[in-house]
């Protein structure tokens, strides 16, 4: 089914990381030329705002090593509560970061709506730490986790108590960076994960294609997760956990119109665009031109 009305909603969300900035990444795709953007493609757009968020001095201790937890945690429980009414009155929800913590409430609202929702982890790193193996305490680097039932309890009962994502439901492109602890799950819980290796062996339209494939058979929903650190910091420099050897933008293009053919993505969110480490805007443009392409823009 085609999309017919998608609403933007930006969590504004820096404190699953260390690295100030990030906040304004809602800010800075909106600047891009977002909304202009899905418009032109014959799409209803609403463009919801930001939810605020609170501010690190007023977090509480929380006697774990998880950074900023109460906030993190209450910055996502709205975002799940508003994914969810968006889905709910039949919109397509297109959410904005913030750091990668967000995808834990996006999820958790998502989630609410399928059986077995499927997720694409489009990343340079898995996500998967929990407060045992993460070596930082950042809680961007635990949402897929998280999502799968494992990790604190204040982040894992969002929204509803039970594992919002199966692991046979996920996919993992564009990995380069994992934990050992990350590496020991991907393994022990089968998930799907195309790294840098398998893209460079088999090229993007073969990624895409088995991926999709694989999701169309087993889920009834698919949310795209975009990590902007995904795409090689030459093409996505406003990032604050860069890694090289990533996925250049034409690939990245590429693999954004071929969900668009398939049909199969059910909500979306971009995340980790930080306007202070960019170079005048360049990776929130790159996510804006990706989205056109995620909705379906042609070239002729
Ligand atoms: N991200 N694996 C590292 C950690 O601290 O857990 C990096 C995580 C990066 C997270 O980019 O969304
Ligand atoms: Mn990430
Ligand atoms: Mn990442
Ligand atoms: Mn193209």
């Amino acid at each position: 089914m085609s999309i017919q009305k998608i609403s933007i909603i930006g969590l504004p969300m820096d404190l699953g990381q260390a690295r100030r900035g990030v906040d304004m990444g809602p800010s800075a795709i909106r600047c891009a030329g977002i909304v202009e953007r899905l418009e032109r493609l014959k799409i209803e757009v609403e463009d919801l705002g930001d939810i605020v968020v609170g501010r690190p001095e007023n977090a509480q201790k929380s006697g774990t090593n998880l950074k900023n937890l109460s906030l993190v945690a209450k910055g996502n429980i709205q975002l799940a509560t508003r994914v969810d009414k968006i889905i709910q009155g039949g919109s397509f929800p297109l959410v904005l970061g913030g750091d990668h913590s967000i995808a834990i409430g996006t999820l958790a609202g998502v989630s609410k709506h399928y059986e077995n929702v499927g997720v694409i982890w489009y990343d340079a790193h898995g996500d998967l730490n929990t407060e045992e193996t993460s070596p930082s305490g950042n809680i961007h680097g635990m949402p897929l986790a998280v999502s799968m039932g494992l990790g604190h309890p204040d982040l894992v009962n969002i929204h509803g108590s039970t594992s919002k994502v199966k692991p046979e439901n996920i996919v993992i492109i564009g990995a380069r960076s994992l934990d050992e602890g990350e590496k020991e799950l991907i393994r022990e819980k089968g998930i799907k994960v195309f790294t840098m290796h398998e893209i460079d062996r088999m090229g993007m339209a073969r990624v895409m294609e088995e991926c999709i494939d694989y999701l169309r058979e087993r889920t009834d929903g698919v949310h795209l997760s975009l990590d902007l650190d995904g795409v090689d910091p030459a093409d996505a420099p406003g990032v604050g956990t860069p890694v090289i050897g990533g996925i250049s933008y034409r690939e990245s293009h590429l693999a954004m119109e071929m969900l668009a053919e398939s049909e199969l993505i059910t909500s979306a969110e971009f995340v980790e665009v930080n306007p202070i480490l960019d170079e005048r805007n360049k990776t929130a443009i790159v996510a804006v031109a990706l989205m056109g392409s995620l909705f379906g823009e042609k070239l002729v």
